[in-house]
């Protein structure tokens, strides 16, 4: 089956590969629906990004996320990332890859120009519109940064649940697949929209996807074939 699929990468014209979680695992990140460790083993990520838990809660979301940016830090790209940024300088203009990942690690494998649906984890923004005083970063031990005139806090310039994603990173994504013959769907459980529904769109405009992921997703209802096969393993082969 890895043989056949070897065969549509090598012949199509535009690939599109959708990333997810499960891309990195081998790079030692957690996926995102994986049980959390430690401090965080009694809170669901799923509650921790959301608006609502950040104003509810910044000091612990806050801390969330400076923990995964300070496991990011030890970190590199894995067979899996280095693979897609190999085919992207071979290939130029024929590869599309589209990110659900906010860590950053296909940027540093060589993919700069991967679509970042939900942000980056690497980067802060104001939570409310900047005002004028909204120019530097008070920092006080047991609070995010913030403005010291008016309170502004600085939030991780990710996408939450209930926020629009970047108009221009989708609008690109939608396009790719609606031309894509190929879509490789990796490592993501596909319970997120509208990220997810990118394989549906490629499917309904006539490209052939594949998933890959050693556990069923939903989105295996409209692949051709799944590779049950860990990302690493898998797209060295595909994409060599
Ligand atoms: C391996 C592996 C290995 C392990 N190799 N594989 C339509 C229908 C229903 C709901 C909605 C809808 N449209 C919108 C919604 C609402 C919502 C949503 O989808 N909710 C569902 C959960 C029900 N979507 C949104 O709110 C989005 N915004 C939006 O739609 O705006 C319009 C709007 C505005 C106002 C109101 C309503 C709508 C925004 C979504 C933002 C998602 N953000 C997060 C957090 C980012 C910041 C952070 O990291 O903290 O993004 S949530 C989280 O999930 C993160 C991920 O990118 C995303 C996807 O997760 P992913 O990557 O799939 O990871 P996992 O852990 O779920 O799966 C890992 C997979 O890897 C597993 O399958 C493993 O088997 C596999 N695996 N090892 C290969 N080695």
């Amino acid at each position: 089956m890895r043989e056949m699929v070897r065969a549509w990468v090598r012949d199509a014209r535009h690939l599109v590969v959708l990333t997810g979680a499960g891309m990195s695992a081998e790079s030692g990140v957690p996926t995102f629906r994986d049980a959390q460790t430690g401090l965080w083993a009694r809170f669901n990520p799923q509650d921790l990004a959301t608006e609502a838990a950040f104003r509810a809660h910044p000091q612990r979301v806050w801390e969330w996320y400076a923990h995964r940016r300070e496991a990011l830090a030890g970190v590199v790209p894995n067979a899996g990332h280095r693979a897609l940024a190999a085919f992207a300088q071979q290939h130029p203009g024929r590869l599309t890859l589209v990110t659900q990942n906010v860590d950053g690690l296909h940027q540093r494998a060589g993919n700069t120009d991967a679509l970042a649906l939900h942000g980056s984890i690497a980067e802060d923004q104001w939570l409310d519109a900047p005002r004028a005083c909204c120019q530097g970063e008070n920092i006080e031990p047991g609070h995010p940064p913030h403005c010291s005139v008016c309170g502004n806090l600085r939030r991780p310039a990710v996408v939450w649940f209930g926020e629009n994603l970047p108009v221009d990173a989708l609008a690109s994504a939608e396009d790719a697949v609606r031309h894509a013959d190929l879509m490789l769907v990796v490592g993501t459980s596909g319970e997120v929209y509208p990220a997810a529904g990118l394989a549906f769109t490629a499917h309904q405009c006539g490209a052939r996807v594949v998933v890959v992921n050693p556990e069923p997703t939903p989105l295996d209802a409209v692949a051709e074939h799944c590779l049950r096969e860990p990302a690493a393993v898998c797209l060295p082969a595909l994409l060599a």
